[in-house]
C-alpha cells in the first residue's frame, strides 16, 4: 500500500467496489456502474503514485502537433514539415542541457547526443524521427530529448507522435504510423510508474473532424483523453477565439468525444511565432495558455488535493445511483461492512466526511 492517505483510501474503495461487484450476478444492472467506479479509482491511484507524467500529443497527420509542441516548449525543437512526416514518438523531458537519445527496437544500447542549442536538437530529431531520415523505417522505437523548458520543470514529459491517416496515396505510412502510436500508448500504459494522458489535436479552418479521426479516437484514445485541442489553421488572426464559431464547433462535433473533455481552441502557429519573437500579447491571444495550464496540472503534487474531490464525485455518483434505484442499497452496504468501515476510517484520515454523506 502507498503511504499517501489518499492512495490508501482509494485502494480501500477499490476493494469495496470490487467485492460488491463480484457478488452480483454478471447481468446485474449495478455491475457496469461498479466497474466504472473501480476503473476511475484505478486511474486515480495510478496518478497519485506516478513518478512520470506523460502528455502524449496525438492526431491525424498534419494537424500541427509538432508546431504546437514547439510553441509549448518555448522554442522550435519539434520538426515540422509539409512533406516529411514525424515517424517515431519523441519524448521531451526536463534537463539542464540539450541532449537526445535514440532507443532502437531490438537493442538495449542507445545512441546519445549532446547538443549545444535547441537548433541542434531540432536538427538531430529531424534526422532521427522522421520519414526518410538517417535510420531505416522501423528501426527506432523512441527518441528521448532533454531540454531546459520551464513547462517540463515539475516532472511533466511531453510526447510528439507521428500523425495517423494517409495524405499521400500509395504509401503504407498511414497504417504504420497508427500502429506506432497504438504501440507507444500501450507501452506507456504498461509502465507502472507512469501516468499518461492523450491530448488529441484536431484541425479547424478547412473541414473539421473526419470519420477516420473519429474512428481512431473511439478505438484508441477516448479512455485516456481528457483534452481536445482544436487547432485553427486559417488566414484570420484571432478567429479561434470567436465565441460564435466555438459554439458552432461544439454543436457540430460535440458528439465525437466524451462529454467531459476540455476543449482548447487555439492557434498553434501564432503561439510559436509569439514565443519566437517574445510577443506576450500575441502569445496571450493565441489561446495556448489553457493547454499549458492543463498539462502543468497533470504533473507535480497538486493532484492529491484534486483526488479528494474526485473521490467525493464518485461517492456522489454512487448515491445518485442509489437514489434512482439503479443499485439496491441494502445489498450494496451489508455485504462488506468491515470494508466499508475501513473506507470510512481512511476517508477520515484524508479529511473527507464520507460517513456523513452516507447518513
Ligand atoms: N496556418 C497554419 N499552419 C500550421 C499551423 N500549425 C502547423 N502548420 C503548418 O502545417 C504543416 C504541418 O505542421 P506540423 O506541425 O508538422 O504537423 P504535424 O501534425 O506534426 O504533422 P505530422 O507529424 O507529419 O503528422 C507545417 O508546414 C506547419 O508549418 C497553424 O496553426 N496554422
Ligand atoms: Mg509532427
Amino acid at each position: 500500500m502507498s503511504d499517501a492517505p489518499q492512495a490508501r483510501l482509494i485502494e480501500c474503495l477499490q476493494y469495496l467496489f470490487h467485492d460488491v461487484a463480484e457478488r452480483l450476478s454478471p447481468t446485474d444492472p449495478a455491475r457496469p456502474f461498479l466497474d466504472d467506479c473501480t476503473n476511475r479509482l484505478g486511474q486515480m491511484a495510478r496518478r497519485l503514485t506516478a513518478r512520470r507524467f506523460v502528455a502524449a500529443v496525438v492526431g491525424l497527420t498534419k494537424v500541427g502537433k509538432s508546431t504546437l509542441l514547439s510553441a509549448l516548449l518555448g522554442e522550435e525543437v519539434a520538426p515540422r514539415r509539409n512533406t516529411v512526416w514525424s515517424s517515431v514518438p519523441v519524448e521531451y523531458e526536463y534537463g539542464e542541457a540539450f541532449r537526445a537519445w535514440v532507443h532502437f527496437r531490438k537493442q538495449v544500447a542507445r545512441e546519445a547526443l549532446s547538443c549545444r542549442s535547441g537548433g541542434e536538437l531540432l536538427d538531430f530529431i529531424g534526422k532521427a524521427a522522421t520519414e526518410g531520415g538517417r535510420y531505416s523505417p522501423g528501426l527506432v522505437e523512441l527518441v528521448e530529448a532533454r531540454m531546459p523548458s520551464p513547462l517540463l520543470a515539475n516532472g511533466l514529459v511531453v510526447a510528439d507522435t507521428p500523425g495517423f491517416g494517409a495524405a499521400q496515396p500509395g504509401r503504407a505510412d498511414a497504417e504504420t504510423h497508427a500502429k506506432v502510436i497504438v504501440e507507444y500508448l500501450n507501452r506507456l500504459n504498461a509502465r507502472k510508474d507512469a501516468f499518461a494522458q492523450v491530448y488529441w489535436v484536431v484541425r479547424r479552418g478547412e473541414g473539421g473532424i473526419g470519420s477516420l479521426e473519429k474512428r481512431f479516437y473511439q478505438e484508441h484514445l477516448c479512455g485516456r483523453c481528457a483534452d481536445v485541442v482544436v487547432n485553427y489553421f486559417g488566414p484570420e488572426d484571432g478567429a479561434h477565439a470567436d465565441p460564435a464559431s466555438q459554439s458552432k464547433f461544439r454543436r457540430r462535433y460535440g458528439d465525437c468525444f466524451d462529454p467531459l473533455v476540455r476543449l482548447h481552441f487555439l492557434d498553434g502557429m501564432q503561439a510559436l511565432e509569439a514565443r519566437k519573437s517574445n510577443d506576450a500579447m500575441a502569445l496571450g491571444s493565441s489561446g495556448i495558455q489553457t493547454l499549458v495550464d492543463s498539462m502543468s496540472a497533470m504533473a507535480g503534487n497538486a493532484y492529491a488535493h484534486q483526488a479528494v474531490r474526485d473521490v467525493l464525485a464518485i461517492w456522489g455518483d454512487l448515491h445518485a445511483a442509489l437514489d434512482r434505484n439503479l443499485i439496491d442499497a441494502s445489498r450494496l452496504w451489508t455485504i462488506k461492512k468491515s470494508r466499508r468501515d475501513e473506507a470510512y476510517y481512511q476517508a477520515e484520515q484524508c479529511g473527507i466526511p464520507l460517513k456523513e454523506l452516507d447518513a
